[in-house]
């Protein structure tokens, strides 16, 4: 007996496109990241796919792509779920900056640490920084230690492991198929923690956008096999331009 569910990060954004860091900022699709996010749909489709629900982060890229891709479906009927634990890491001081810019300024070697290492965390906002989540209308429940000013891939993890744990897995058991709509790094913590990548390894994980993941899980809900849906070599191409976002111009 296995169990299938998909991983899907949004289709590329507005700064994805202009290569800004982005983290909780809530920016729209780009229009090839909401062409991105209906391809997503018709490769589900062509493999058949049907689900019973959705998780989404509180993030308009991700609730977008989510959207459309069941708009392709034709399964816009099912519950879907929005929760902060599914948000992208919090880029702290570095939202808004562009990725090439910077690594002129701080280094490549210094942006690849707050990009991808397991437990750098970029420079952190201060609570009277307009970017702070404080703020947010949509984050009034978190209590302050939950707010973040800056996320590594650690405290990510730690926020998402227990949302899989807690609210996931007993949907998957219980024989739910689930699709979760979400980021970059929110899916490098889950990830790491499905397919047991050590803290080193996880510096040359990147996940494209818009290319559903797919994981079959056995009994325990340990992995079984993954695969992106469409073409391998395509989805290869896509992860390793992620990886160069952030070379010098
Ligand atoms: C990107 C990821 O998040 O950036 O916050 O800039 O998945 O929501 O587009 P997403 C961001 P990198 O960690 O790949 O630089």
């Amino acid at each position: 007996m296995t169990y299938k569910i998909i991983l899907l990060r949004h289709g590329e954004s507005q700064w994805n496109r202009e290569n800004r860091f982005t983290g909780w900022t809530d920016v729209p699709l780009s229009e090839k990241g909401i062409e991105e996010a209906r391809s997503a749909g018709q490769l589900m489709r062509e493999e058949g796919f049907v689900f019973d629900k959705a998780y989404t982060s509180c993030l308009k890229r991700a609730i977008k792509t989510l959207w459309l891709a069941l708009e392709e479906l034709d399964q816009m009927w099912i519950p879907v779920v929005k929760d902060w634990r599914l948000n992208e890491r919090h880029y702290g001081a570095l939202q808004g900056y562009n990725k090439a810019e910077m690594a002129e300024k701080a280094g490549e070697a210094q942006v690849k640490l707050w990009r991808r290492s397991y437990d750098v965390p970029p420079p952190p906002l201060t609570r009277d920084d307009p970017r702070y989540p404080g703020n947010d209308p949509r984050y009034v429940n978190l209590s302050p230690a939950e707010l973040p000013t800056t996320e590594c891939l650690k405290d990510t993890v730690a926020r998402v492991l227990p949302y899989w744990n807690e609210v996931i897995c007993p949907e998957i058991a219980a024989g739910r198929r689930l699709i979760v709509a979400a980021h970059g790094n929110s899916l490098r913590a889950l990830v790491k923690y499905l397919d047991g990548i050590g803290d080193e390894e996880i510096v040359g994980l990147n996940i494209p956008t818009g290319i559903p993941l797919l994981y079959e899980l056995d009994e325990n809900l340990r992995p079984v096999s993954h695969r992106y849906l469409g073409d391998p070599e395509a989805a290869k191409a896509a992860a390793e331009a992620v990886a160069n976002q952030a070379r010098r111009k």
